[in-house]
């Protein structure tokens, strides 16, 4: 098997302009690069992104991948499931605060993209090889309107999409984007000029909690594979006990309720993050009572993690998930955790962050992983686009290589 001659990071800069890293694997003269993005609201479990003192800085994680890691993986075989335990037991520490789970993550991913080179096949394929899973086509998640921490104007919820699953990926495409553009005349006509949120989409000032799916529902029309999804991302708007919803304190069952009148008024077919991490009575309530007809996803609930989704499965607290590779910091526990999920009968969606790069990584992945859903926010910004391009790339091998 070919062997690591180096492993190297070096900076760049995010879709919000803020600093992270590209690493490269190298294996004689072959190598293979891979970007780490970055989140905003992210969950109080999810695994340490290593920043220097200033907070912003990633100048120590890449001093750890040209260090450490390239001194523990130089001639080490170029086998991912390898690197990815090097990784882990060099780390040591339960939320990987010494390597930082961005360095760990950069070299996880360019490794795996390096083996697909090698083995001359696409990076789904050697995804669903390497981690055992049945590849297959996702549902579109994109997200059009931004709220929450995400953008200007806070919308309630953080992020407002329309979820299209087409036969082919090509399909899903066209049609989420012509729903966007209609969207986006919309907008205008009675919003004027509105500024965008962080990952992409539109976020006009508008007020009322079903205004945004109303806006929604009419851009999309009466199209039969396509259906409303939020991220309610409710951490974010929980303060003191309280959700705090355009100014209004909620309890938990009233902002229930909230969710049970836009199922029924709006067919919201899919809810990630209902309640704050912490919630778990509430998650439990709103997925024994809608979870027959909505999927109840967890994303700071379950941060991608194996041990932490066992759990919220035993205890019924969702019965979908999203799937972030930066919460955990490895492929390897990437795939262990799609694993348990699956098993459970859980629907997985593979997600960009906000803070997004030109790397396609996610699209392979969801592919690979045969997700449910790809999450990957509006194509008016690039480092979203290319996840959606790489889909159309992938549908084209699918026929070659399945
Ligand atoms: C989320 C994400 C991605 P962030 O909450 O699902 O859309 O946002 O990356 O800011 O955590
Ligand atoms: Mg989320």
């Amino acid at each position: 098997m070919e062997k690591i001659t180096r492993v190297e990071a070096v900076e760049i800069h995010d879709s919000r302009g803020t600093p992270t890293i590209t690493v490269t694997v190298h294996s004689g003269l072959e190598k293979a690069s891979a970007s780490v993005p970055s989140g905003k609201s992210a969950g109080r479990r999810e695994a340490c992104e290593l920043r220097d003192a200033d907070g912003v800085g990633v100048a120590r994680a890449i001093v750890n991948v040209n260090t450490a890691i390239d001194e523990a993986l130089r001639d080490a075989p170029l086998d991912p499931e390898h690197v990815d335990r090097t990784l882990l037991a060099l780390d040591g520490t339960s939320d990987k605060h010494k390597l930082g789970a961005n360095a760990m993550l950069g070299v996880s991913m360019a490794t795996m993209r390096l083996a697909a080179f090698v083995r001359k096949e696409p990076l789904w394929k050697t995804i669903a090889g390497i981690g055992g899973f049945t590849p297959g086509f996702p549902f579109l998640y994109m997200n059009m309107l931004n709220g929450g921490a995400h953008a200007s104007f806070r919308l309630p919820f953080q992020e407002y999409i329309v979820a299209v699953g087409r036969a082919l990926p090509s399909e899903s495409y066209a049609k989420a984007n012509a729903i966007f553009e209609t969207l986006g005349t919309l907008i205008k006509q009675r919003y004027g000029d509105v500024p965008m949120g962080d990952e992409g989409g539109y976020s006009p000032d508008v007020r009322g909690i079903e205004k945004p799916f109303e806006l929604l529902s009419e851009a999309m029309g009466a199209e039969a594979m396509a259906f409303l999804a939020i991220d309610a991302a409710a951490s974010e708007f929980f303060h003191d006990g309280k959700y705090v919803l355009e100014g209004a304190p909620h309890t938990s069952e009233e902002l229930f309720s909230v969710y049970e009148n836009l199922v029924q008024k709006f067919h919201l077919k899919s809810i990630e993050d209902p309640f704050a991490e912490d919630d778990f009575s509430a998650f439990h309530r709103i997925t024994a009572e809608l979870g027959n007809r909505t999927l109840i996803v967890g994303d700071d609930l379950t941060v991608t993690n194996p041990e932490i989704t066992k759990e919220m499965i035993d205890e019924h607290r969702a019965n979908s998930m999203i799937i972030k590779p930066n919460q955990v910091g490895t492929l390897a526990e990437v795939f262990q955790t799609a694993h348990i999920a699956q098993k459970a009968g859980w629907k997985l969606i593979a997600s960009h962050r906000s803070g997004e790069t030109e790397d396609s990584f996610i699209a392979d992945l969801a592919v690979g992983i045969g997700a449910y859903g790809l999450k990957a926010g509006a194509p008016t910004q690039k480092e979203r686009r290319v996840k959606y391009e790489r889909l159309l790339e992938i549908e084209k091998e699918f026929l070659i290589h399945s």
